[in-house]
């Protein structure tokens, strides 16, 4: 039987239809400004950003608000160096060998290569866990659903709130990132999801010179034509 317990909504103040596109635009600006960097600076942040940027991402909706993500923060160098050395030695068997022809194609505007140092630059590395289920105090199997969804938008609210902190990320994803688990001491049933660098891009950072597409090749409305 569903047990349910509802509480009154208090969460949303409304906007004028003039102030709701203002607070629309305003946002697609913001992140329109935001680029994947791979150039880092060391200059430090504050866990605290960090700590808050996290707890955003921890208000993303999730399969039955089971909240199926853990987040391991790492500044402490010698973590920070064992990473690169793993992510590295995975990067290389990519490049050399296990990446098609046609995948190191599309990469190559990107100009992305075995080499990671950010991964020990950049003040942090953030690396999110999905839980592909939960254990109960016994340490029984709780089943979790939809995690992979799940854990993708929390990490895009993650994202977006670093981006709002004026802080630079690269989402990586090293394959396999098994090594994750070993180094940060995470149990099996914890799938690393992505490692997000994050930090103040270097002063000289470039980015690729592509574009994003035009909106109208993925927007489709369809409007039916008595409506209001
Ligand atoms: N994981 C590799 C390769 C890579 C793959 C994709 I798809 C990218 O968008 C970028 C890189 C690396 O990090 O270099």
């Amino acid at each position: 039987m569903p047990h349910r317990k509802h509480i009154p909504f208090k969460g949303l103040t409304a906007l004028t239809p003039e102030g709701m596109l203002a607070a629309a635009r305003a946002f697609r600006d913001r992140l329109t400004t935001r680029r994947t960097i791979r150039e880092f600076s060391n200059q430090p942040v504050a866990a605290e950003v960090i700590r808050e940027c996290i707890v955003a991402a921890g208000q993303a909706p999730s399969g039955a608000n089971k909240q199926p993500w853990h987040f391991e923060v790492v500044s402490d160098p010698d973590l920070k160096r064992q990473i690169r050395r793993a992510a590295e030695e995975e990067e290389r068997e990519f490049y050399q060998g296990r990446a098609s022809d046609e995948w190191l194609e599309a990469l190559g505007p990107l100009g992305t290569d075995e080499d990671k140092p950010f991964l020990e630059t950049a003040p942090w590395l953030i690396v999110i866990f999905e839980q592909r289920h939960g254990l109960d105090e016994e340490g029984n199997k709780v089943r979790y659903y939809y995690t992979k969804e799940s854990v993708g938008l929390a990490a895009g609210f993650l994202i977006a709130a670093l981006h709002e902190a004026g802080l630079a990320t690269l989402t990586h994803t090293p394959s396999p990132m098994g090594f994750l688990n070993r180094i940060l001491e995470r149990p099996p049933h914890e799938k690393p999801f992505l490692l997000l660098v994050a930090g103040h891009p270097a002063t000289d950072a470039t980015v690729p010179d592509i574009a994003r597409k035009d909106p109208d090749d993925y927007i489709n409305f369809r409007i039916g034509k008595d409506a209001s």
